[in-house]
């Protein structure tokens, strides 16, 4: 092992991302991990192995990653190396049964896994507001389609998914406003969480008025501000750990946002 570290996250250096959802679930939990790129000098060099297209099954017996953002963990592979693990949402399902944030029980673990994979969809479409043609291509060359893809974005996507959200919310008495399901943070909070961030990022006149107009006021107003407030994600917010937006998922583009 290069480190002490059990976890290891492997992702593009200096973005958020859905880097960012595997990284609110060591912070919320005050996990120590190693964000590679980040962290290791010549770190990109490991996730540009990893998205490799030649590379097949690795010494440890893992399957190749289609794409960032990968999981290693030391110790817990087929033969006793590293498991390595992509995809997003399974990385998710995977740490939160390890830093219990996976619900109590069977029920609660398989709404948390549903709950999560809405807020990655929601994640996903932002995305798409940008990049509806080609993730390959400029945004600027596909501005006409995204200046149409946004504008349903924000005006049919953004409440259905949102109001969805706050449904599930009010519903939950246990909760308090404050979680998705039960009485105890999972990492479908943290996803959730995490989107609203970016949506407010992205499209800062759009979620304004809607907050203004008292639209979805749990998420506004009791769930955003509380869920910072576990582990040390108030601290991590606002360190440098923390990497701003940019050229990622969230991207504030004016001329797509509310006018
Ligand atoms: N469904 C996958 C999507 C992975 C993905 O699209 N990763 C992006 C970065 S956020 C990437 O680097 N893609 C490179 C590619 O698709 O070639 C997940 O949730 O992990």
């Amino acid at each position: 092992m290069s480190n002490d570290k059990k976890y290891e996250l492997l992702y593009w250096p200096g973005i958020p991302g859905r880097g960012e959802f595997v990284r609110l679930t060591f912070e919320a939990t005050r996990t120590p991990y190693l964000d590679v790129s980040n962290q290791v000098e010549g770190g990109i060099h490991q996730i540009l192995a990893l998205k490799d297209e030649k590379a097949t099954w690795d010494a440890d017996g893992n399957p190749p990653a289609l794409a960032p953002p990968a999981l290693r963990v030391h110790g817990e592979g087929k033969k006793g190396g590293a498991l390595v693990i992509s995809q997003t949402p399974a990385i998710l399902a995977f740490l939160g049964e390890k830093l219990d944030l996976a619900g109590s029980d069977a029920a609660e673990r398989a709404w948390i896994q549903a709950l999560a994979l809405t807020a990655l969809d929601l994640n996903n479409e932002a995305h798409d507001t940008h990049h509806p043609v080609s993730t390959l291509a400029y945004y600027e060359d596909q501005k006409t389609e995204s200046l149409r893809k946004a504008t349903d974005f924000r005006e049919t996507r953004i409440p259905k998914f949102l109001g969805y959200f706050e449904r599930v919310l009010k519903g939950n008495k246990e909760g308090q406003g404050k979680y998705l399901v039960g009485d105890k943070l999972s990492y479908a909070d943290l996803a959730l969480w995490q989107v609203v961030h970016g949506l407010k990022f992205a499209f800062p006149k759009e979620m304004k008025a809607r907050e203004e107009a008292g639209e979805v006021p749990t998420i506004f107003k009791t769930f955003s501000p509380s869920v910072p407030e576990h582990g040390q994600l108030k601290e991590y917010l606002s360190s440098d750990r923390r990497k701003p937006y940019s050229k990622g998922i969230f991207r504030h583009y004016p001329e797509l946002d509310r006018q």
